[in-house]
C-alpha cells in the first residue's frame, strides 16, 4: 500500500509542530506549504535530517506552490495569523478570511478528496468559510478546537487531583474561545464523574469553576506567556489526534468543529460538538442531552459564532 500524503498548509510554528509529529508518527509523506519562500523547504530539510536518528520512515518536502499537494489525503490548515497579547482570536477575521479564500482554491484544485482540519482562528468562522471556499463535503471539513480545550481541562484536573493525565476524560462544547461550554459532569476519573469527585471530597465546587475559567482563558494564558504568537504543541498534537482517527479508520469520538444540520436545534454552523471520525471523515454527530444550564452557555457560545459569521460576510460577501 502506497504511503498516504499529509498537506501541510501552514508551515509555521503549528505546522512545524505538525510535521514532526506526523514524521514520528509515521503518517504519511509530508508537504509543507507556505507562502514565505524558503521556510516550509527548510522546515522539512531539518526535519528529514531527524529522520535517521528517530529511525521514521517518511519522506518530507516544502512547496511555495500548491501543485506540491496534490491528491494528498489530509490536508491540516495554519494558514494566517495568530494572535499576540492583547489581541482577540476574532481580531484575526479580515485578514485570515482572504487567506482561507486562498487555501480554500488551493485545496478545491490540487486535493479534493482530502480530509481537511482548519486550526486557524478564529477558528468556527475559518472553518466554516473554508469549507465553502473549497467546496469539499461538509463531513470532510472539520475545525481543531475542543480536543485542545478539553486537552487543556483534563490538564488542570489531573493537576488538581493528583492523579494521571491519563484517567481523566473531559468534555467541552461550543465554539472555541472564551464562550466555550466545559461540561463537568461528562468529565471523569477513570470513570468517576467531576461531580462525585467533589461530594468525596477530593476538590470543591469552587476550585472547580476557577479550572472551568482557566480553560477558557487557556490561549489567552499561553499568549500572554509567550509574547511572540499563541500555543502550538498541543493545538499540533490535537490535531494529529483527529488526523490518525481518520487515516487509521479509528472511528474516535472528539469534539470537533463540525457542520451541523439541525442537530443543537443549530444550522449551517460550524460549531464544536461530539463527532465520531473515521475513514468516511465525520461519520456521526453525538447529540447529548443538555441540561438547562448548558443548553443557555452553548447557545451564548453559538450566538457568538453566529455574529462573527455575520462580520465575515460583510467583509467577504462570497460567503453570504
Ligand atoms: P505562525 O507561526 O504565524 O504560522 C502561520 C503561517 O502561515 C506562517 O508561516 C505564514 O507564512 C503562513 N501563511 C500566512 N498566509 C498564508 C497563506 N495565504 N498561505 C499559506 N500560508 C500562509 O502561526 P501558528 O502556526 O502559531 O498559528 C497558526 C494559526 O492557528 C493562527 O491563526 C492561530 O491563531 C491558530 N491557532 C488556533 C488554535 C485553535 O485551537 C483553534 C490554537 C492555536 C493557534
Amino acid at each position: 500500500m502506497a504511503r498516504k500524503k499529509i498537506a501541510l498548509i501552514g508551515g509555521g510554528m503549528i505546522g512545524g509542530t505538525l510535521a514532526h509529529l506526523a514524521a514520528l508518527k509515521e503518517l504519511g509523506d509530508i508537504v509543507i506549504f507556505d507562502i514565505a519562500e524558503g521556510l516550509p523547504q527548510g522546515k522539512a530539510l531539518d526535519l528529514a535530517q531527524s529522520g535517521p536518528v528517530e529511525g521514521f520512515n517518511a519522506r518530507l518536502s516544502g512547496a511555495n506552490s500548491y501543485e506540491a499537494i496534490a491528491g494528498a489525503d489530509v490536508c491540516i490548515v495554519t494558514a494566517g495569523v495568530p494572535r499576540k497579547p492583547g489581541m482577540s482570536r476574532d481580531d484575526l477575521l479580515g485578514i485570515n478570511l482572504k487567506v482561507m479564500a486562498s487555501v480554500g482554491a488551493g485545496i478545491k484544485q490540487y486535493a479534493p478528496n482530502a480530509f481537511v482540519i482548519c486550526i486557524t482562528n478564529p477558528l468556527d468562522v475559518m472553518v466554516w468559510a473554508l469549507q465553502k471556499y473549497c467546496g469539499l463535503p461538509p463531513e470532510k471539513v472539520v475545525g481543531m478546537a475542543g480536543v485542545l480545550d478539553s486537552a487543556r481541562f483534563r490538564h488542570f484536573l489531573a493537576e488538581e487531583f493528583n492523579v494521571s493525565v491519563q484517567d481523566v476524560t473531559a468534555f467541552v462544547l461550543g465554539g472555541h474561545g472564551d464562550t466555550m461550554v466545559p461540561l463537568i459532569r461528562y468529565s471523569a476519573v477513570a470513570g468517576i464523574p467531576v461531580p462525585d469527585l467533589i461530594k468525596m471530597g477530593w476538590s470543591s465546587q469552587e476550585k472547580i469553576d476557577k479550572i472551568v475559567q482557566r480553560t477558557r482563558d487557556g490561549g489567552a494564558e499561553i499568549v500572554s506567556l509567550l509574547k511572540t504568537g499563541s500555543a502550538y504543541y498541543a493545538p499540533a498534537t490535537s490535531a494529529i489526534e483527529m488526523a490518525e482517527s481518520y487515516l487509521k479508520d479509528k472511528k474516535r469520538l472528539l469534539p470537533c468543529a463540525a457542520h451541523l444540520t439541525g442537530q443543537y436545534g443549530v444550522k449551517d454552523t460550524y460549531v464544536g460538538v461530539p463527532v465520531v471520525i473515521g475513514a468516511n471523515g465525520v461519520e456521526r454527530i453525538a447529540e447529548i442531552a443538555l441540561n438547562d444550564e448548558d443548553k443557555a452557555g452553548f447557545k451564548k457560545s453559538v450566538d457568538a459564532v453566529h455574529g462573527l459569521m455575520a462580520a465575515a460576510k460583510t467583509i467577504a460577501p462570497d460567503l453570504a
